[in-house]
């Protein structure tokens, strides 16, 4: 897989992949990605890449033409899968968006600023829009480094056993049960005996009444269907 993400802040994105687990799928060669500064593109004295918004008002908007000069280099290149428009007004992202994303082929990422891009980039070269949550934030840019990581830890071979994705939260609409490391006293305070008993049927179906308590508990939502 590959990944492109066009930015005005490519150092803010940075440190996500060059740590821990994204780090080593992309040293494997498992997935690529690269981020593009969009003022590379811009054709404007002193690389200006928004402007004003017709009819007034506050706020900057991200301009078309360098946008567009961007998406025409990479595309050049390969085709894209999805071109995805990160912004708070898109879809809210899921673990079902990413189970999907990650079985693409090439994925391009724009990270919106300001007020936002001008209305003709989504209406003429975006697939996709995401929002990782209803909040705001600055910019796309952390949004496209959730998303980011959310698809490349489901590739294969990215995660081993220990890391394995089948047993997060959300991956069956259940949140993940409690979990215990040693010691299984401390300070007098236990850790379940069944996870001591070594009796994996009897454990496994704690595990699942747990993660069923914990969803009723906290996220009684993603039992409704
Ligand atoms: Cl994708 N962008 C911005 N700027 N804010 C957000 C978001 C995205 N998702 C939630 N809030």
């Amino acid at each position: 897989m590959r990944i492109d993400i066009i930015t005005v802040l490519p150092e803010l994105l940075k440190s996500p992949f060059e740590a821990s687990i994204l780090k080593r799928a992309i040293d494997k060669g498992l997935v690529e990605v690269h981020l593009h500064n969009l003022r590379d593109y811009s054709t404007m004295n002193h690389k200006q890449v928004d402007d004003y918004q017709f009819g007034g008002g506050a706020g900057m908007v991200l301009m078309i033409e360098p946008i567009h000069r961007c998406i025409q280099k990479l595309q050049a290149e390969r085709t894209y899968d999805e071109i995805i428009y990160m912004t708070p007004d898109g879809k809210r992202f899921d673990q079902r968006d990413a189970n999907k994303l990650s079985l693409k082929g090439n994925i391009l990422m724009l990270c919106g600023h300001y007020k936002g891009i001008d209305q003709r980039v989504r209406d003429h070269f975006v697939t996709m829009e995401l929002s990782i949550g209803d909040y705001v934030l600055s910019g796309g840019e952390l949004a496209a480094a959730v998303v980011s990581d959310a698809i490349i830890r489901l590739l294969p071979g990215v995660l081993n056993d220990e890391t394995s994705a089948l047993t997060d939260s959300f991956q069956d609409d259940l949140l993940a049960p409690p979990v215990y490391t040693r010691p299984a006293d401390y300070n007098g305070w236990t850790v379940p005996e069944v996870l001591l008993s070594g009796h994996f049927p009897k454990i496994e179906a704690w595990r699942e009444e747990q993660a069923i308590l914990r969803t009723k508990e906290r996220r009684p939502d993603l039992l409704d269907d």
